[in-house]
């Protein structure tokens, strides 16, 4: 680590503050360009216990940049990991309020929901898909706290990398005997097909990313908990959205998710 306990706290500090009051910042590596992972992955960490402090509960974790298209996108080669508090989660159907964000975009997502705990390290499909209860259609909502989106890796996975709302749903699916590759997707915005895609856009196979989740935790002491739930990467580019907006995900097998954004 590079970053003194009181640097990683007040660089926390300063993109909770970004989050809670929808306002944008300069990536954090303009100022501490010699920053490493563990200081990325700790400033994460101290949003968290920020947020638990307030009183969130967490729900679950997210795999980012899982896909080409998204690494495309965003001009890099890595996945990256954060978590999921309850304060995140819309309803089904719901409403997202956008002067809550600062300029927000949508991800179409396998989400998995697992029944038993999964620790790394030597994680693998095989583990994932045997700690699986059901995936389901997920649409994350991202929101980089810094301006236009430009960043790097380490500030994104500081920034808990864009985790902001997301909404589950559709008809849970049970994943004997599926394949998880070749589930398609359809994200419509405003009833108009805007990307398409399948289960294998995600690093070959989406539980590869639960997969890497779960090595990346166990290298940091902790695991996904039974009942967790986990986006495990946008299949396509993220689309922006705006007040006035609906997304709809169809996934198939499962049904659709939506949300409408206000
Ligand atoms: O969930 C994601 O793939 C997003 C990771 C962070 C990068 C971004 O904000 O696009
Ligand atoms: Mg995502």
């Amino acid at each position: 680590m590079k970053l003194s306990t009181d640097t990683v706290e007040s660089l926390a500090a300063h993109l909770d503050g970004c989050v809670l009051e929808a306002r944008d910042t300069l990536k954090i590596t303009d100022a501490h360009p010699d920053m490493e992972w563990d200081d990325a992955y700790a400033i994460q960490d101290a949003i968290r216990r920020r947020a638990l402090s307030r009183g969130a509960r967490i729900v679950g974790y997210k795999a980012g940049l899982t896909s080409h298209a998204k690494m495309r996108q965003m001009n890099v080669d890595v996945p990256v990991f954060g978590f999921l508090v309850d304060t995140y989660e819309l309803p089904d159907g719901g409403e997202c309020d956008v002067s809550k964000l600062i300029h927000p975009k949508v991800e179409p997502e396998i989400a998995f929901v697992t029944k038993t705990e999964l620790k790394g390290p030597g994680c693998h499909i095989g583990a994932v898909l045997a700690a699986t209860d059901f995936v389901i259609a997920g649409i994350e909502v991202i929101d980089s706290r810094y301006r236009d989106f430009k960043f790097d890796l380490k500030s994104v996975v500081a920034d808990n990398t864009s985790a902001a709302r997301f909404v589950a749903g559709g008809q849970p699916l049970a994943v004997d005997g599926v394949d998880l590759r070749t589930l398609g997707i359809v994200l419509e915005k405003n009833g108009r097909p805007v990307a398409f895609g399948a289960g294998a856009a995600v690093l070959g196979h989406p539980a590869a990313a639960v997969a890497m989740l779960a090595n990346h935790l166990g290298a940091r002491g902790e695991s996904i908990p039974a009942g967790s739930l986990i986006l495990s990467g946008g299949i396509t580019e993220a689309v922006a959205v705006e007040a006035g907006d609906n997304v709809t995900l169809r996934v198939q097998g499962i049904g659709s998710v939506g949300v409408r954004f206000v």
